[in-house]
Parts: structure tokens; sequence; C-alpha cells
């Protein structure tokens, strides 16, 4: 299949579409490189050294990988160039990994506010428009996120994969059922784009018979897959600042660096995870078993299992004798909730989960012992506040 992953430069994206070549795609990466340059902004960098994208793609073709080629394009500004890519390229898929993907960024000012949804919104609905205005049969791979559904109180329910059936009241007492979009909860302006995406998906897909898988996608953790271990030139990023980092993979570079565990509030908060090489074998899974024509938009719950934060640090300081420190939690969010999710679509498509087992996680821990000396600590705290109530708790418990 010839595929354009969007955002292929990225942590989740660049091991994807290294999987694909591998699997005898025809692979195109597209990426405006907007990562590196926030890190440029936020003077960080990723913990593990990664090279750039052309000596990435040199490195690829030389340990014996598929050839692949990169456009640098903006998918969000420039419209034009991204017509003419599907118009030249011709794709049979089209792999949507390119917003701005971190929640703590995204809360940080107005102005990466409305970065977060100029950037997104506009990146996807581009991309929806440039396929209708190609008249191209493209299948959209895109990847969204469990935070659509929201982490309140779900009362036990299980979340399933998109669609929610509903009995509606009539006035004359009868009812009607219905299936219909889950309603979204969105806990923060980065979780909102996505589930503004999905309402994008929903119309293209009802209005131009656009072809959607939308892969709601928890929290990935690990760093490198197999094939991007072949060659020190190809490792992935992994970011632990206080605006990138996610939870799993900040513990357990914490716990390698002796810097005390970051549990915000009281740890109660419950999110689903999913592995770096589970994540690639589902993008590749979803991508060769596409919707039929006129189907309305696939929706996969993409994780593995579901952690409470806090259970969560008291596993690594178990397994690594790190000392945990509960924080005032900078974000608005539920101190403790449930979360029990369907996963039934990537299970009956073959997927073997890869669960969180003592040496996949000592494995992270290895890595970033060996990179310890690129962390910057004064990048650790998690600064960025929801609303200036959090703010204030941060500088009172600092
Ligand atoms: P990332 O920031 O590492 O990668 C995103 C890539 O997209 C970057 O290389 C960036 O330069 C590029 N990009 C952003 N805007 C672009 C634009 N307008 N035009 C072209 N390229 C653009 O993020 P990631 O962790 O790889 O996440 C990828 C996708 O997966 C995101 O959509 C994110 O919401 C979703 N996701 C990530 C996680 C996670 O834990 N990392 C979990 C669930 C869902
Ligand atoms: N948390 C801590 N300590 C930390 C960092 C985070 O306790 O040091 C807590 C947060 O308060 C939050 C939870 O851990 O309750 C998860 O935070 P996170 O930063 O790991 O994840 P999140 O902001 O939800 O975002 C990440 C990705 C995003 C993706 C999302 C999937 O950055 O792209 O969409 O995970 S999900 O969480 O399922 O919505």
């Amino acid at each position: 299949m010839k595929v354009l992953v969007l955002g292929g430069d990225g942590f989740c994206g660049w091991p994807c579409a290294v999987n694909l070549a591998d699997a005898g795609h025809d692979v195109v990466v597209v990426d405006n490189l907007s990562r590196r340059k926030i890190d440029i902004d936020l003077e960080v960098e990723s913990l593990t050294p990664i090279t750039s994208i052309g000596e990435r793609l040199r490195a690829w073709e030389q340990v014996g990988g598929k050839a692949m080629r990169f456009v640098h394009l903006d998918i969000a500004r420039e419209y034009d160039r991204l017509l003419e890519l599907l118009r030249s390229e011709r794709p049979d898929t089209v792999v949507h990994f390119a917003e701005q993907r971190a929640a703590p960024y995204s809360m940080k000012s107005s102005a990466t506010k409305r970065y977060t949804v100029d950037n997104n919104v506009n990146g996807t609905h581009n991309l929806l428009a440039a396929i209708v205005e190609s008249g191209l049969d493209v299948h959209i791979v895109h990847l969204g996120t469990m935070g659509v559904y929201g982490y309140g109180s779900h009362r036990g329910a299980t979340i399933p994969e998109g669609y929610l059936t509903v009995e509606v009241p009539q006035a004359d007492g009868s009812r009607f059922t219905e299936k219909i979009l889950h309603p979204t909860d969105p806990g923060s302006v980065y979780h909102m784009t996505k589930t503004l995406d999905q309402l994008l998906f929903y119309y293209y897909n009802k209005n131009d018979s656009i072809r959607v898988t939308d892969l709601h996608q928890g929290i990935v953790w690990g760093t490198n897959t197999t094939l991007t271990d072949r060659d020190p030139r190809l490792t992935n990023r992994f970011d632990y600042d206080g605006d990138y980092g996610t939870v799993l993979n900040r513990f357990l570079m914490q716990a390698a660096i002796g810097y005390p565990l970051t549990v915000h509030g009281t740890g109660g908060q419950t999110r689903a995870f999913i592995h770096i090489r589970d994540s690639v074998r589902c993008v590749q899974l979803a991508l060769e078993n596409p919707p039929t024509s006129g189907e309305k938009v696939k929706i996969f719950n993409q994780m593995t299992e579901s952690h409470q934060v806090g259970q969560l640090a008291q596993k690594v300081a178990d397994l690594t004798g790190a000392e945990i420190r509960y924080q005032a939690n900078p974000r608005k969010e539920a101190i403790e909730n449930d979360l029990i999710v369907d996963n039934r679509c990537f299970i009956e498509l073959g997927l073997n989960p890869t669960t969180l087992d003592d040496g996949l996680l000592a494995e992270v821990v290895d890595v970033a012992r060996r990179w310890a000396d690129r962390c910057d600590r004064s990048r650790i705290p998690c600064l960025s506040a929801w609303t200036t109530r959090q703010a204030e708790a941060i500088r009172t418990h600092a």
C-alpha cells in the first residue's frame, strides 16, 4: 500500500512509519518538524539523543529497511501543497499523527491554547477537505485519544468503542433506541481538539463517504521498538519534561535518576495505557483492515490496560526503590475515577497485548539511566496550571 504518515517524525509516528515500511508498504513521511521546534522553545530535549529526519531516513535505508521519503509540510497551513501531495502520491491510506499532543503544553497560555486549536483542528479539516477535492478514495487512520470520553465517573459502565446505544423517551411515553457518538468530556484544550476532530470525521464520513478509522489511544509508554533499536540513529524520542513527558515514562525516568516520583494529587486518577510496540502494531492492523465503502467511522479503543496513577507509582517504587512525592495537582481533573474499557476490536483483529511486566518497565529505566546525564532536572516539574486556582496551589506547595 502507498501510505502517507503525517507526523511521522514524532514519538508514535516514527516507529509506526518504520514498521509500515518494514511490512513492505510504500511510506512517505510528512512532518513540519514543529515538535522539534517546540523543544527548542521550551529549552528541553528528548532524553534519548535523536538524529535529524534526514539522518533517520538514511540510517533506515542502510540497515536494510525499505526506503522512505520525507516531505516537509505543515498540514494546518499549507492546504494547496497538501492537496498537490495527495494528487501526486495517490495514497491508499493516510495515517494522521500530526497534531500538538500535550495537554499541559496546550494549557500553558492563551498562545499555546490558540496554537493547539489552530494546528489540530485546521490540520484535520484540511486533510478531509483535500481528500474530497482530490476525488481520491483514501482511508484515514487517525490517532485520537481515550480522553475524548473524559475521566469523570462512568459509574462503572464499560466505555464502548466510540458509539453508545441510547434510549430516547417520546412524549407519548414510548421510547426509541439509537446509536450515537459517545458523549465527549474533554479535560484540556488539547483533548478538546480531539473531540472536535471526531465531529469532523463524523460529518465528512456522512457527507462525502470518507473512510475513517479513529483510534482512541491511551497513554503510550516505552520508547523503542525492535526496529528503532536496530541502529542508534533510529532511536525514538523520550519526552520527560513537565509539558510533554507522560506519566509512566516520567515515573520510570525519575526512578532512574533518583528523583522522587511526581504523583499529582492523591494519585487516584485512572488512565488507559498501551506500550509503543502495541501502538505500532494497532496502527498496522487498522490500516490493513479498512472500513468498507459507505461504512460509518470505525472507532477502536487503542489501549491494553487501565491503571491508577498512584498504583503505578507504587509499582515503580517497588521495582526500583524510588521515593514517591505527592504534589499539588496542576490540572483541574477528578481526584479519582473508574475506567473500564472495551477494546475487543483490536483483540479480534489479532492484537496480543503487551502488559505492564517488570521486564519492560526495567527496560525503560535502563534507557533512562543510560541517558541520565542529558536530563535537565529543572524541567521535570509540571508547571502548566489549568486555572489560576491550580497555579496558586502549585506555588503554595512548592
Ligand atoms: P509528537 O508530538 O511526538 O508527534 C507529532 C508529530 O506531528 C511531530 O513530529 C510534529 O512535528 C508533527 N506535526 C504537528 N503538527 C503538524 C502539522 N501541522 N503539520 C505537519 N506535522 C505536524 O506526538 P506523539 O506522541 O507521536 O503523538 C502522535 C499522535 O498520537 C497525536 O495526534 C496524539 O494526540 C496521539 N496520541 C499520543 C499519545 C501519547 O501518549 N504520546 C497517546 C494517545 C494519542
Ligand atoms: N500525572 C501525574 N504525574 C506526572 C504526570 C502526570 O500524576 O508527573 C497524572 C496527570 O495529572 C493525569 C495522568 O497522570 O491525571 C495522565 O497524564 P499524562 O500526561 O500521562 O497524560 P495526558 O495528559 O492524558 O496525555 C497523554 C498524551 C496525549 C494522549 C493522552 C491519552 O500526551 O497525547 O491523548 O495521554 S489519554 O490520557 O488516554 O487521554
